[in-house]
């Protein structure tokens, strides 16, 4: 990919970028979480139920984000921002911290981190790397006993920061989208902004995304495939 002194690149990962890393994805090829689908779990309505299903499934998050390592397309995109300093930008919907333990620093997680939790009163997020498996002994509050839960965005729920993430897009001339199915919103509905922005915009991915048609250039090849050659022949 050519890059002038003057383009601004905006990535999107999504779960496919942290597959090759062994993190299984939730849906598309190799999809599907341990027998569960992400809709059960990820709600407020299955916190609500069963708070102790719900840390057990992030639990076992926590515990395969630990023993994965970042791959060679996290180790790219932490590489191209060195090069582009401010002109980068990378909006995660992943919830690992592979982006980060690659070097990567101008990045938002716009559904939470796996290593935060927050109390459900206080709200206020905190570091928190552990495992929560037994159903009589749930994390509660220090300052006021509620319940703590993972800092994640459930659906239903407001993607975090959103005004930047508009205003990134916004600043930039080019969208990189990578390792995500397209059915989610709003991140599949970014490259639709970028389109009504004059934004050029390509998808990295094994397979067709739900918004496909949406974008200018889809490259097939996985993102440890796809993504240091791009960055190479810039
Ligand atoms: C590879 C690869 C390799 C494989 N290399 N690639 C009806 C219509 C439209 C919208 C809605 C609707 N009904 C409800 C909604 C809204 C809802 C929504 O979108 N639902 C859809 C299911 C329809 N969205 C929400 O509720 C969101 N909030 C919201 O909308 O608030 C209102 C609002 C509106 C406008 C502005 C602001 C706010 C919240 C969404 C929260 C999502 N949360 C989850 C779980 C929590 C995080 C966690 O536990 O990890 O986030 S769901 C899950 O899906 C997770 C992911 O971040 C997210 C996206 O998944 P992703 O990353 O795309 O993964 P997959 O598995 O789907 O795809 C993997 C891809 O990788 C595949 O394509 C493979 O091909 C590819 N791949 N190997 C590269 N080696
Ligand atoms: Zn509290």
């Amino acid at each position: 990919m050519h890059l002038t002194s003057t383009d601004r690149l905006f990535v999107l990962t999504g779960a496919g970028i942290s597959a090759e890393s062994g993190l299984a994805t939730f849906r598309g090829s190799g999809g599907l979480w341990s027998g569960h689908r992400v809709e059960d779990v990820a709600t407020p309505e299955a916190w609500q139920a069963n708070p102790a299903f719900v840390w057990n499934f992030y639990s076992m998050r926590r515990r395969n984000a630990l023993a994965a390592e970042p791959n060679a397309a996290h180790i790219a995109l932490a590489h191209i921002e060195q090069q582009l300093g401010d002109r980068f930008y990378l909006c995660t919907q992943n919830v690992d911290d592979l982006h980060e333990r690659a070097g990567s620093h101008r990045i938002h997680h716009m559904h939470g981190s796996l290593f935060q939790s927050r109390c459900v009163r206080c709200n206020q997020p905190f570091p928190d790397q552990s495992f929560y498996d037994d159903a009589e002994n749930l994390p509660t509050c220090s300052q006021c006993s509620a319940p703590i839960r993972p800092h994640i965005v459930w659906f239903g729920e407001i993607p975090l920061d959103m005004d930047t993430i508009y205003d990134q897009l916004d600043r930039s001339t080019i969208l990189l989208v990578v390792g995500t199915s397209g059915s989610v919103y709003p991140a599949a509905g970014l490259v639709h902004i970028a389109n009504q922005r004059g934004i050029r915009t390509i998808y990295i991915g094994p397979e067709e995304p739900t918004n496909a048609e949406a974008f200018e250039q889809i490259i097939l090849g996985s993102a440890t495939q796809a993504l240091p050659t791009l960055f190479e022949t810039q």
